[in-house]
Order: structure tokens, then C-alpha cells, then sequence
């Protein structure tokens, strides 16, 4: 009998040989670049190396396919402009190893499935499109235009076109997203889910409610001149390492930084440049001035006892809030003070788990500087109150003025490279009307203007049967969902489920009742068509546009780009009926680009300055203090404290990245910083609570979330004793995925509460 759905989601139980040290204080310096090489080594042709390192992140080259830390404009480094983990990126997408049909014909499905994440992903890069038929234990390959006819059938055959759903992961350019969703949009659904809806759905939600845009409003520039920089809820050493150069250059200006964080985050205090060997000698930056161990989702009860203590002294000495400011640009402002006052400093202290000398410490720093800039990331989105968290923080930056002037502002670090940027060109489930009217108006057929399905609300209706075919433009949705045993059954229950992917991954294992792999270009690739090498684009976190080549050869030849594919699919399934020549914008992204100029806001002249070697800014109206929300100011807003607690025996658990890995690709088994090796399956666990539950150091123990009657475990993982506040812990996702329950996610936003599981813990 084959194995069952959930069988082949779940990564496997075994334990490789965990090894703990005392993590270290002090970031990247020689080790990262030590790490960083014999990693790449190990993995890329050597040739390909240099190649790697003199056009990543340079002008006129590739952008890093990492995350979406913004390159500077100006000076950058010929030596490489890039982080340990944007070569390990590379390293993983470079790889030499490839993946053949002889592979599959030797490798059932389901043994597969046995394979740790780490193993599925060193396999190689898929080189040819494969199928699975119905009730077939083996992938076969399939030519792409029978492929193609294959979606083409699927997706006409359904009664409806909601009844399908196109998943997309940030990794997609903008000329290929806006051709997706335009695709999306003219067969009639709305359904596109991304994998923002899981990251920073509630900083978008939150910020276009109080600022009127969905995104952050500085510059690295705003970075380097800042007074005070706030670190929320981010883990920049592993996840947006040169951030680290940009904290330490505000530091050399003379600007001050509070990191907020249950775990002291090694980067957080302290940095070495790996590109400067001076401070490599001298052992680097200390970043941080105050440091804050907050306990897991004690955010708002944090925000509103620094916001009860600035009034106090607002009243009692005046001068600490920007009137003019607050006169002049916001509204809701007395409301907000009268909401403000209902609640009490003692209560709200206690409920962050900061001690009242620390506080004291960061609020010290936030009183005495008015030009702030709070950064923030998965911390503070992933819980159920994580918009009220964004709006609590932007409370905070319009009673200091610190929004649209220099050095101040809101800065959401965007994960993948192009997340923000594929939002941008219309995927979204919940497309603004004007976006649609445009569509309408360019091409000629009316987008349905239903919202579709976000990401929890697609794993419910392939569940139910509502949706039929899943299709995936990158990404690995069964390892990056919540709630894996559900989600499994769900993708089951599909006739087709499609992948569009460089690499081999678990959502290959879990299907539908027939499955394809599109096998495509990664971004350091050249990308032949028939008027040469194509350049493409992509928006950096600070909102620049700029252009991305590829200059390795295709590691196979029967590889498509993305572009090609979403062609590929548009016309085998529309056909005669589409109003798009779908079979020119293939030969020549160009044409993409002018369409995206007239359909999409401030991309004007797009070709043109897409030549402009750093790219160019969008429009950002916060930055300019023009606030489009629906009065035009800024707005206060009234936000409660949230009213969780836990069980004697429960612990908070936040699932959060290793230092080896890219969400569920999984590059080692180490997390150097945090002074673990060669493990992931395991707990970080505060020391009280161990004894509390007498458990030592290394034990093997079993995790169990119960929500709304339902429960769900996650078997062997062993304990690490770390400094976290007590009742708080930590796992790595993917592992921990199967206990975040589907229903748990952010109250409009809907982004899964990853970052705060109940969960309990036996070693039976
Ligand atoms: N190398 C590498 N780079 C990446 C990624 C990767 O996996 N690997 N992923 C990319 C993507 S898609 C994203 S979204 C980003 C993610 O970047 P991060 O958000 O930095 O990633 P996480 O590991 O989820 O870390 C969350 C941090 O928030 C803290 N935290 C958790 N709960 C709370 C809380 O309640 N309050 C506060 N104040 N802090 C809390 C955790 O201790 C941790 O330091 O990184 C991007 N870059
Ligand atoms: N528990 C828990 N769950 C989480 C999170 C968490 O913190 N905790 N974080 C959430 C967040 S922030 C995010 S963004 C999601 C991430 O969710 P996803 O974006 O779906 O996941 P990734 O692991 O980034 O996807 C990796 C796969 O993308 C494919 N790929 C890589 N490069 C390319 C490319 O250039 N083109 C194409 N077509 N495919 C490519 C490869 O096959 C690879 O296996 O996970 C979310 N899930
Ligand atoms: S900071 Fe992010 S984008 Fe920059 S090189 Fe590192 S991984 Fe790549
Ligand atoms: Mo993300």
C-alpha cells in the first residue's frame, strides 16, 4: 500500500548527532566567510564560482536570490556584495548535481518521501518536465506541450474557475508574476494565494490602513542617518545579513539600537564586516544599546507601556510628542489617548516580561530621539494579534513624528527578493478595484472582482473539494504551510497539482490524484529567447526597481524560464478565446515591461529606466507624508491587549529559521549562531523550565498542541537548554508545521499564528 498523504509531508523522525556550544556573541567576521566558501565549494563548479561572485548583486548583474535586502545605490564592493547566506543560496541553486528521468524511474514516490528535507534538496536540479499519472508510484517525463495540454485540460474541464488556485512564492520576477496574474485573472478566478499571505500579509494590512500603503517607507539612506534604529521580531545575522553593515554604519553616525527579542540573536549584538579586514582584526561592531527579552507575543503589552509612560510625561512635562505633526498629518489622535488611558503601566509591563530596568533603559532612547525607524519581520506578523502589533508600532512613530522625514520611518523586512515586487504587479487575492479597472481597460475582459482564496482559505477548499487543481509558480507549499496533516489530505484530494520549480522538493511528493514538475531557469541563469538574453526585474524591501541578468549557462537544455511556462499554459488553456497574444511576450520581455507601464503605477518609461544601473525608487507616499489612506492623514488607531495565557503545563512556541536553511530548503544541519550542530529536531527550552519538568540537556521529548478540541504532535525532539524567558520556546520550522493549527492566524490578515503555538511536552 502506498503511503498515506501526511505520511510523506511529515519529515521524517530520525536524529543525526547533535552537538551544543555556547552560542557566540559576534557575527559573520572570518567565520561567515570560511562558512560561506567551503559551502560553495563543496556544492558549485569552481568555474561558475567566480562568476557567481563578481555579478551577484552588481550593477548590470543578477539579483541574489536570498532575501530582499536592498543593494546601496551607490558604492558597492567588486569584491562581492553579497552575505554568506546569499552564496549558500547560490551554492543550492548552482548546484552540480542534477536530476534525471532515471532518477524518478528508480525512485518511487514514496521512497522519496523517506528522505529528510536536507536530503530531498541535495538531490539535484531537475533538468526535464516529469508527470505522475493516476494512481502511478513514479514520475515519467512528458514533453512540455503535452504537459501543457495536460493543465490546459484540467483547468477547462472544471466547473467553474474557482475551482482552481495559483499559488506563487517570492522568488518570481515581476514579468513573470504580472503575466500569471494576468493569465489568472482572464481564465476568472481571483484565486491567488502567495506566500505573503504566511509573512507580511498584517504589516501590509496594517500599514495601508494607518499610512495608506502597504510598504516600508525608508530608504538604507534613512538608515545610515537614523538616531535610534528599533529591531523587532528579526533575526537579521541569519535571515538579512547585510542589514548587519547598514545597523553598524547607523552606529558609526552616531545612531543608538534596541533590539526587542525573546532570544539574543547573536548579529543583534554584536558584528564583524566580512568585507572589512581591519575590523576583522579588532573584533567588529557592538550593535546593539539595549537589548530586550521579550517574552513570545508580549509586543503590544511592550509598545503600550512605552506609550503610557511618553504620555505621562507628555501631560506632566509637554514637549515629547510632535504636535505639529500630529495637528497637521493624523487623525484619531484623542481617540487613541482616550483608548491609551483605559490602560495600566504596571499591567502592561508584566505582560511583556521585560524587567522595569531594561525598560527603563530603551525607553530612555525613545523619549531623547525623534528620528526613529522601527524594522521588523516574522516576529511580529505571525501571531494572531500581528496587526495590532504593526499598528501599535506605527502609534508610536506618529506621536514621535518619525514618519516621511529623513532618518525615520517604518522599515517591514520583506523575505523573499521579489515578495514585494510580485504584489506589486497584481498578485493578490484582493487586487484593488483600480488595478482591475486597468486590466479591463488594456486588455479587454472583466477580471472577476470576487476576492479569491489566500493561503489558509485554498488548504480549506481543496480540503472540502472547492478547489480541484492546484498550480504552484515556485515555492514548496506542503513544507511552508501550517497544519501539515490537514494541508496534506487537502492537496490529495486535488485531481492535479503542478509545480514550477528549480529543485526537488517535499510538494513533489504530495499530490494530487495526477501531478506535474516543471523544471525552470534560476535567476543566475541566462535566460535565452529569440531576441537574445533576457534581462528581468525585481523590487527590493525599500521598494527599488531594478534589473536581474543571468550569466550561467542552463544546467539542462529542456528547461524553461518562468515567463515561457505561464505562456505555455495561457495558450494551451485559452486558446482561441484570450483576448492576449500570449505568444509574443516570451520572445521579448520588453513587451511585458510596456505592459506593465501602462497597467501598474509608477512604472513609467519602465524599459528606460529599468537601464539605470541601481534601478529606480516607486512612488511611496508615507515617505512624502502624502497619506493615501481613505482621509488622507495618518491614522491612530485603538488596539487591545491581547488576552491569552497559558496552562500550568503549556509553554509559547515560535517556530523560526536555522541558521542553514531558506525556509524549507534546508542548506546544513548546523545553526552556528544559536551554537547548535547537526540537528533540527529540536526544542529551545528555558533552563527553569527544564528543571520544572525534569528534563536534561539533550533528552528526547514529544510536542502536542490542543486547539478548539483538536490535537496535534510532532514526536522526537531533543531538548536544548537556552536563554529564553520562561514559558516561551523554540523550534525549527518545517518541522514544527504540523502543530500550527490551521485556524490559528492573524485577525484579518489571516497570516498563520506560527510565532505563538500552545503547545506541552512529555518525554513518554
Ligand atoms: N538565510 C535565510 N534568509 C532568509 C530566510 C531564510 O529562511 N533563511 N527567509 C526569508 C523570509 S521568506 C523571511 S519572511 C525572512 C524571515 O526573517 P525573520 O523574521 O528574521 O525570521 P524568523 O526565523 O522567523 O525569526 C523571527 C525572529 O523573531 C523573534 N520572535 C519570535 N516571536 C517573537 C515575538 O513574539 N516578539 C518578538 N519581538 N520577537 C519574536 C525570533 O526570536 C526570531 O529572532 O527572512 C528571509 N531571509
Ligand atoms: N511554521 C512556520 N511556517 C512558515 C514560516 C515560519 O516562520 N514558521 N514562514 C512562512 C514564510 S515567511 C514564508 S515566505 C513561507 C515560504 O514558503 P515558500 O515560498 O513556498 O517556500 P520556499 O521554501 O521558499 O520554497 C522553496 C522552493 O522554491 C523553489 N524555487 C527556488 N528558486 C526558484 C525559482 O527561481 N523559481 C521557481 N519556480 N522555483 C524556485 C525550489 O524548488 C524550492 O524547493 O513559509 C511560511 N511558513
Ligand atoms: S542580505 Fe539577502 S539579498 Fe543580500 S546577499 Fe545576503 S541573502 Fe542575498
Ligand atoms: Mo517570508
Amino acid at each position: 500500500m502506498s503511503k498515506s498523504p501526511i505520511d510523506k509531508a511529515l519529515t521524517p523522525e530520525k536524529f543525526e548527532n547533535l552537538k551544543t556550544k555556547t552560542p557566540p556573541t559576534n557575527t559573520a567576521g572570518l567565520g561567515g566567510l570560511i562558512a560561506a566558501t567551503s559551502h560553495a565549494i563543496k556544492y558549485i563548479k569552481p568555474s561558475n564560482i567566480l562568476k557567481i561572485s563578481t555579478n551577484m548583486n552588481q550593477k548590470g548583474g543578477f539579483d541574489c536570490p536570498g532575501c530582499a535586502w536592498p543593494d546601496p545605490d551607490d558604492e558597492r564592493s567588486s569584491l562581492g556584495e553579497y552575505c554568506e547566506n546569499g552564496l549558500k543560496a547560490m551554492a543550492e541553486e548552482m548546484q552540480n548535481k542534477l536530476i534525471k528521468r532515471d532518477f524518478f524511474a528508480s525512485n518511487s514516490v514514496d521512497e522519496l518521501a523517506k528522505l529528510s528535507d536536507f536530503e530531498i534538496g541535495k538531490s539535484g536540479r531537475l533538468t526535464e518536465p516529469m508527470y505522475l499519472a493516476k494512481g502511478a508510484s513514479h514520475y515519467e517525463s512528458i514533453s512540455w506541450n503535452d504537459a501543457f495540454k495536460k493543465v490546459g485540460k484540467h483547468l477547462n474541464a472544471l466547473d467553474h474557475p474557482d475551482e482552481a488556485a495559483f499559488y506563487t512564492s517570492g522568488r518570481t520576477t515581476n514579468e513573470a508574476a504580472f503575466l500569471y496574474q494576468l493569465f489568472v485573472r482572464e481564465f476568472g478566478t481571483s484565486n491567488l494565494p502567495d506566500c505573503s499571505n504566511m509573512c507580511h500579509e498584517a504589516s501590509g494590512n496594517a500599514l495601508s490602513e494607518t499610512l495608506g500603503i502597504g510598504k516600508g517607507s525608508v530608504t538604507l539612506d534613512d538608515l545610515y542617518k537614523a538616531e535610534l534604529v528599533m529591531v523587532i521580531g528579526q533575526n537579521p545575522a541569519t535571515n538579512h545579513p547585510r542589514m548587519l553593515s547598514a545597523l553598524e554604519k547607523t552606529k558609526k553616525n552616531g545612531g543608538k539600537i534596541i533590539a526587542v527579542n525573546p532570544l539574543p540573536e547573536a548579529g543583534l549584538m554584536k558584528f564583524t564586516d566580512p568585507q572589512n579586514p581591519i575590523k576583522m582584526l579588532t573584533g567588529g561592531t557592538t550593535l546593539s544599546d539595549v537589548f530586550v527579552p521579550i517574552t513570545i507575543n508580549g509586543d503590544v503589552a511592550f509598545f503600550k507601556a512605552i506609550l503610557l509612560k511618553l504620555l505621562e510625561k507628555e501631560e506632566r512635562l509637554g514637549g515629547v510628542f510632535d504636535k505639529t505633526f500630529i495637528n497637521e498629518y493624523t487623525e484619531g489622535y484623542e481617540a487613541f489617548i482616550s483608548d491609551l488611558k483605559t490602560y495600566n503601566f504596571e499591567t502592561c509591563l508584566e505582560a511583556s516580561g521585560v524587567s522595569k530596568s531594561i525598560f527603563d533603559d530603551a525607553f530612555d532612547l525613545i523619549l531623547n530621539n525623534n528620528k526613529i525607524i522601527i524594522c521588523w519581520a516574522m516576529g511580529l506578523t505571525q501571531h494572531e494579534n500581528a496587526v495590532d502589533n504593526i499598528r501599535e508600532l506605527v502609534n508610536l512613530l506618529l506621536l514621535k513624528g518619525s514618519i516621511g522625514k529623513e532618518g525615520a520611518g517604518t522599515c517591514p523586512v520583506r523575505g523573499h527578493s521579489n515578495v514585494q515586487g510580485d504584489r506589486t504587479v497584481g498578485v493578490w487575492e484582493a487586487a484593488p478595484q483600480a488595478f482591475l479597472d486597468k486590466i479591463e481597460a488594456k486588455y479587454g475582459f472583466k477580471p472577476s472582482v470576487k476576492h479569491g482564496y489566500s493561503v489558509i482559505e485554498t488548504i480549506k477548499a481543496m480540503y472540502e473539494g472547492k478547489v480541484k487543481v492546484f498550480f504552484g509558480l515556485g515555492g514548496n507549499f506542503i513544507s511552508a504551510v501550517p497544519d501539515t496533516g490537514y494541508s496534506a489530505q487537502a492537496l490529495a484530494n486535488c485531481n492535479l497539482t503542478v509545480h514550477v520549480s528549480t529543485k526537488l522538493n517535499r510538494s513533489h511528493l504530495v499530490t494530487g490524484k495526477e501531478a506535474l514538475i516543471f523544471p525552470c531557469l534560476g535567476r543566475a541563469e541566462k535566460d535565452y529567447q529569440k531576441t537574445g538574453v533576457q534581462t528581468q526585474s525585481v523590487e527590493n524591501s525599500m521598494g527599488v526597481v531594478s534589473s536581474t541578468k543571468g550569466v550561467l549557462e542552463p544546467c539542462s537544455d529542456n528547461l524553461l524560464s518562468e515567463v515561457a511556462v505561464v505562456c505555455g499554459i495561457a495558450n494551451a488553456t485559452l486558446k482561441g478565446r484570450s483576448k492576449v497574444n500570449w505568444l509574443v511576450y516570451k520572445d521579448d520581455y520588453n513587451l511585458v515591461r510596456e505592459d506593465i507601464a501602462e497597467v501598474v503605477d509608477g512604472f513609467n518609461d519602465y524599459n528606460t529606466r529599468l537601464k539605470n544601473p541601481s534601478g529606480f525608487y516607486l512612488p511611496n507616499g508615507a515617505r512624502v507624508r502624502k497619506f493615501k489612506t481613505k482621509t488622507g492623514k495618518a491614522i491612530f488607531t485603538a488596539n487591545k491587549l491581547p488576552d491569552w495565557e497559558l496552562k500550568d503545563d503549556e509553554l509559547i512556541m515560535m517556530t523560526i529559521r536555522s541558521h542553514d536553511q531558506f525556509n524549507t530548503t534546508i542548506y546544513g544541519l548546523d545553526d552556528r549562531y544559536r551554537g547548535v550542530f547537526n540537528e533540527r529536531r529540536i526544542i529551545f527550552m528555558n533552563r527553569e523550565d527544564m528543571k520544572l519538568r525534569n528534563l536534561k540537556e539533550h533528552q528526547v521529548v514529544h510536542l502536542k498542541s490542543e486547539f478548539n478540541g483538536v490535537v496535534r504532535k510532532a514526536d522526537n525532539f531533543k531538548v536544548v537548554g537556552y536563554d529564553i524567558p520562561k514559558s516561551c520556546c523554540a523550534t525549527y520550522f518545517p518541522e514544527t508545521n504540523v502543530l500550527v493549527p490551521l485556524d490559528s492566524f492573524a485577525h484579518t490578515a489571516k497570516t498563520p499564528a506560527s510565532k505563538s503555538v500552545k503547545i506541552t511536552i512529555t518525554n513518554l
